[in-house]
């Protein structure tokens, strides 16, 4: 099961990665640079290239932005490794008040933030839509 969902989340960088090459050794994530904007991160998002970021889309990104951040790959986010995301005040999703966060509760977050972030409720997010939260999105979280 670990090693499906290994491939899954490897399958899902390829696929954001686009064209590029892919010689990556490790089944990690985005690029750990911070950009400003997000222009790059939202080209990288915006998987078939409409220049809309729609829920599909979306998810997957805080799907890599959840193993991003958990460290020791337990597949919960404890308040350490939530501290890696300061000031991210959109990722404290703990549903159930537990002191850790769940991929499920992380990506079902999901939902929350786009609606809150899609000014004209078209169910996806345009490029100014999603600049508003791509400096936490690109940057160290
Ligand atoms: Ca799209
Ligand atoms: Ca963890
Ligand atoms: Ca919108």
């Amino acid at each position: 099961m670990t090693k499906l969902l290994g491939g899954m989340a490897l399958v899902a960088v390829l696929a954001l990665a686009g064209c590029e090459p892919p010689p990556p050794p490790r089944p990690v994530v985005v690029a750990p640079v911070p950009e400003a904007g997000g222009v790059a991160l939202f080209a990288r998002v915006d998987r078939n290239n409409d220049a809309y970021i729609d829920f599909i889309e979306f998810q997957a990104l805080q799907r890599i932005r959840f193993r991003r951040l958990d460290v020791d790959g337990n597949g919960m986010l404890g308040p350490a490794e939530l501290a890696q995301a300061p000031g991210d005040p959109v990722d404290r999703r703990d549903a159930n008040n537990d002191g850790v966060v769940t991929e499920a509760e992380f990506v079902g977050s999901g939902a929350v933030i786009m609606a809150r972030l899609d000014a004209n409720r078209d169910g996806a997010l345009s490029r100014e839509e999603f600049s508003r939260v791509a400096p936490f999105m690109a940057g160290r979280a």
